[in-house]
């Protein structure tokens, strides 16, 4: 991860950075992000990480306190019905919460601080939303409405979600099929390995064949560190230290 100062991205009317490097975390579904942005977090305390909204997808709250909706298990029990609603959601909550303003401890540090999200605004539309357009559980229409909707928010926020690095948590679908087997899920049951190899060639177009067309050409700039998240690196130490010290080695 480039230790240079944070660039511009595109121009946009809050385009103002903070001073701090933002780094996302990509992988498959069940890789172990969550896990991984954990041990991040003990590297020190000017690295903040910041939850995906998983909770919030599996509780939509409806005009009255109890009608709750859980997004995420109606976009598996109906992809094509509820794959656009479940991605403009996805969306829109993962920008409130990068919005939000940082820990005081994060902006009067000595170092660059860092913030760690679990997965990103591109990760959203170059990963599921791409992938739910050629499965065709995205309608063309939708499709040209979403993209819309992200690029003109992406570049009304600009820096504010512009990221530095990222860190993609490399495993085979095989790999991840057995992980999201042993967290037991309740709306993932339904998950086949055909759609965790089509999100594992999808990333691989993304960060290392870059092979996917992209909105914008200061994306394609962003340092992409590949790590071999198929070892298991949960419960082992050592294996956690040979990941972490990859992140750290050009990190203040
Ligand atoms: P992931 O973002 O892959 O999170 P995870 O909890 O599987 O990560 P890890 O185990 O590596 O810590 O996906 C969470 C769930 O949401 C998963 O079932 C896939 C689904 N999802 C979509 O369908 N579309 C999206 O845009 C996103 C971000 C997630």
């Amino acid at each position: 991860i480039s230790t240079s100062p944070i660039r511009e991205s595109e121009p946009g009317p809050m385009s103002v950075s903070n001073g701090i490097k933002r780094v996302s975390i990509e992988g498959n579904i069940a890789v172990g992000k969550s896990t991984f942005a954990r041990l991040l977090q003990r590297v020190g305390l000017d690295w903040e990480v910041i939850p995906e909204p998983v909770s919030k997808w599996q509780n939509v709250e409806g005009t009255s306190q109890t009608s709750v909706s859980n997004l995420l298990e109606m976009m598996y029990a109906d992809t094509p019905r509820w794959s656009y609603t479940f991605q403009t959601f996805s969306l829109l909550s993962r920008l409130r919460t990068q919005l939000q303003s940082p820990p005081p401890q994060l902006l009067h540090s000595s170092n660059t601080p860092v913030q760690v999200y679990e997965r990103s605004v591109y990760s959203d539309r170059y990963i599921f939303a791409l992938t739910m357009f050629e499965l065709g559980c995205i309608n063309a229409t939708e499709w040209a409405v979403y993209q819309d909707w992200h690029s003109f928010l992406l570049q009304q926020f600009g820096t504010l979600v512009q990221l530095e690095g990222i860190i993609y948590l490399r495993a085979s679908p095989e790999t991840c099929m057995a992980r999201l087997g042993m967290r037991g899920r309740e709306e993932e049951r339904g998950v086949k390995l055909d759609y965790l190899q089509k999100l594992h060639s999808q990333h691989e177009s993304w960060l290392v064949d870059k092979t996917t067309v992209l909105h914008s050409e200061n994306l394609k700039q962003i340092p992409v560190l590949v790590l071999d998240a198929g070892v298991e690196f949960e419960k082992d130490p050592k294996a956690q230290e040979t990941l972490i010290t990859q992140v750290c080695v050009d990190t203040p």
